[in-house]
Order: structure tokens, then C-alpha cells, then sequence
């Protein structure tokens, strides 16, 4: 669905510091969202909202990161503002979290981030919010030409759609960027082709209540979640091996009855033949005896 001016809604864009938030979310709005290298905090300090003259309906909102001691408690402001915001004004809310990969693996910071921002939400009626009710933008992916990369985006993926202590809140609105050498510490608009489509065709979720992220022992709750990541991490791929097996097992099924099929077909027609060539041998000394006619070759 591509985007339309009558749209009303609040595109917000959440994720660890240095992520992209702010160079994806320019590239989304068309506005400026100030974005580039930063050492020592995070770029973006509070929530900006910004909208966009081609879709006045729209506020996109760009919010600091989560995962940065220094930066929690701010970035926890920031997006509690952004949702209770939203939930005042009765606005859908398209919420895009924005996460980065590690020689292609998750960080379990960016798992952090999504299950604390998303427990932080509250639906009408009082109810938390389902599957599907955010979307993943998977960014500066530099490996998504090598061979083995569907091997690893059917890992992320699974990560995201099988509920887990780690994630919790499970989605299939995931969608990876490609890694654009340009783009490196620079803070200009760059184009990412279908990305303004893919936000949008995002339902979104209607938020009613938003509670303040708790920051404190951050760094504490950090370390569990990697040990908590690392263990699902485990027996996820155990799981999926299961399944590999079972689909590799049911394979050999399947090929050993058609193979068994194709040998029971064969010994039928050769057993065809035989009676076809004892009845034409009969026939032929039944010729013989009969007619006195030479034997066939
Ligand atoms: N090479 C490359 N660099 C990127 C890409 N996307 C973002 N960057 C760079 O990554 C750095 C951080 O990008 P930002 O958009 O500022 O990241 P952010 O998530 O908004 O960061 P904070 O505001 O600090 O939380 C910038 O130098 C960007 O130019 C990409 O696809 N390729
Ligand atoms: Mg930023």
C-alpha cells in the first residue's frame, strides 16, 4: 500500500544509538532528521516529531536510543512522550523498531530494547499488544549478497516469530536494509528503495496507556538478557535443526514410496510382457502346428 495523503498516523522509530534511526527515517519522511557519527552519546537527545508536507496527516517521530546507560532514562522519556502522545490524540501508531546485526547475528541489546519499550504499552481495554504489532527494520546489513544469507535471515526471522522469554512480542513485519557505503558517517538523505511502501503498509496499533521504561540496573538486566538470548538462541536452532531433519526424513519418505511405486510398475509391465510373449509363443506354435508357418526371429 502506498502511502496516501490522507493518512492520519504517527510513524515512530525506535532503537539502540547509532542504529540508523535518524538517516532511515529522512529517507521515509523526506524531511530532515539529523543523523551522523557520535562517540560518546547518542545522536539524537529527545523526541522530534516531524511531518511531512506530501502527507500532512503523518508525524514521524525519531526518539534516542534505549540501550545506553547514559541515555536510558532520557530515551525512556522520549519514547513514553511519543506513545502518550499518540494514545491522547487517538493516533495509530506505526511502530519501527530498528536493529543492526553483528558479523549477521542479533545483538541481544536490540532484543532488549524491543521487549522493554514493547511491555511498556498498553491497548484499548487494557490488554497488551498481539503478534504482528510492530515492524523490524533490519539495517546496514553487509551480508546480504553472501551465500549463506538466507540461512541467516531464516534464523532472524524465526527469532522474531516464535514467542520466547527473550522476545516476547513476536512480528513477521520484518524487512532488511542493505548495508549503503555512502550512507558512513554522513548526514544526508540517502534513498532506500521500497521503504516508504513497506512503513506503510504496516497496520500499526492503537496505544491507550504507556508506562515509563524502568532504566535503573540497566546494565544488570542487560547481562541477563544476553545470557537469556544466548539460551533460546540454542534451542531455537535446535529446533529448527528438528525440523530440517523431520522435512529431510519426510523427504526420504516420499522419494522411497515413489521409488518403490516406480519398481512395482516396473515388474507389472515386465510381467506384462512375459504373458504378452508366452501368449505370442503359444500362438506361434499353435501357427506351426496348425499352418506350418516359420517361426518368427
Ligand atoms: N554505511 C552505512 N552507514 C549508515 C547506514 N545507515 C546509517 N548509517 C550511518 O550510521 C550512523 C548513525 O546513523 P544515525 O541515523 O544517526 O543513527 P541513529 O540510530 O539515529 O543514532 P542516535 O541518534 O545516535 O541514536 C551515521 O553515520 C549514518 O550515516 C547504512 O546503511 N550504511
Ligand atoms: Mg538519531
Amino acid at each position: 500500500m502506498d502511502p496516501c495523503c490522507d493518512d492520519v498516523c504517527d510513524v515512530v522509530f525506535v532503537g539502540n544509538p547509532g542504529v540508523g534511526k535518524s538517516t532511515l527515517l529522512s529517507a521515509v519522511s523526506g524531511r530532515h532528521f539529523e543523523s551522523g557519527l557520535s562517540w560518546v552519546n547518542g545522536l539524537t537527545k529527545k523526541l522530534c516529531f516531524q511531518r511531512s508536507p506530501a502527507l500532512p496527516g503523518v508525524r514521524f517521530g525519531d526518539t534516542p536510543g534505549l540501550a545506553d546507560v547514559s541515555l536510558a532514562e532520557m530515551a525512556a522519556q522520549a519514547i513514553n512522550e511519543a506513545f502518550s502522545d499518540a494514545a491522547r490524540h487517538g493516533r495509530n501508531v506505526k511502530l519501527i523498531f530498528v536493529i543492526t546485526t553483528e558479523s549477521g547475528r542479533l545483538r541481544p541489546e536490540d532484543l532488549f530494547t524491543i521487549k522493554q519499550v514493547m511491555q511498556s504499552i498498553e491497548l484499548p481495554g487494557g490488554s497488551r499488544p498481539g503478534p504482528n504489532s510492530y515492524g523490524l527494520l533490519i539495517n546496514k546489513c553487509n551480508w546480504l549478497e553472501a551465500p549463506i544469507a538466507d540461512e541467516g535471515k531464516q534464523l532472524i526471522n524465526a527469532t522474531f516469530q516464535v514467542p520466547k522469554q527473550s522476545v516476547p512480542f513476536v512480528t513477521g513485519y520484518t524487512q532488511y536494509v542493505p548495508f549503503i557505503p555512502e550512507a558512513a558517517g554522513a548526514d544526508q538523505l540517502v534513498h532506500f528503495p521500497g521503504l516508504i511502501e513497506w512503513v506503510f503498509s504496516f497496520p500499526g496499533i492503537t496505544i491507550s496507556r504507556a508506562t515509563l521504561i524502568d532504566t535503573r540496573g540497566l546494565e544488570e538486566k542487560m547481562k541477563q538478557m544476553r545470557q537469556q538470548a544466548a539460551r533460546d538462541e540454542e534451542a531455537l536452532v535446535a529446533r529448527l535443526q528438528r525440523k530440517h531433519e523431520q522435512e529431510l526424513g519426510e523427504l526420504k519418505a516420499q522419494m522411497d514410496s515413489t521409488v518403490a511405486d516406480m519398481e512395482r510398475k516396473l515388474r507389472e509391465a515386465q510381467n506384462r510382457g512375459f504373458w504378452k510373449s508366452l501368449g505370442k509363443l503359444v500362438l506361434s506354435v499353435a501357427s506351426i502346428a496348425l499352418f506350418r508357418v516359420p517361426l518368427p526371429p
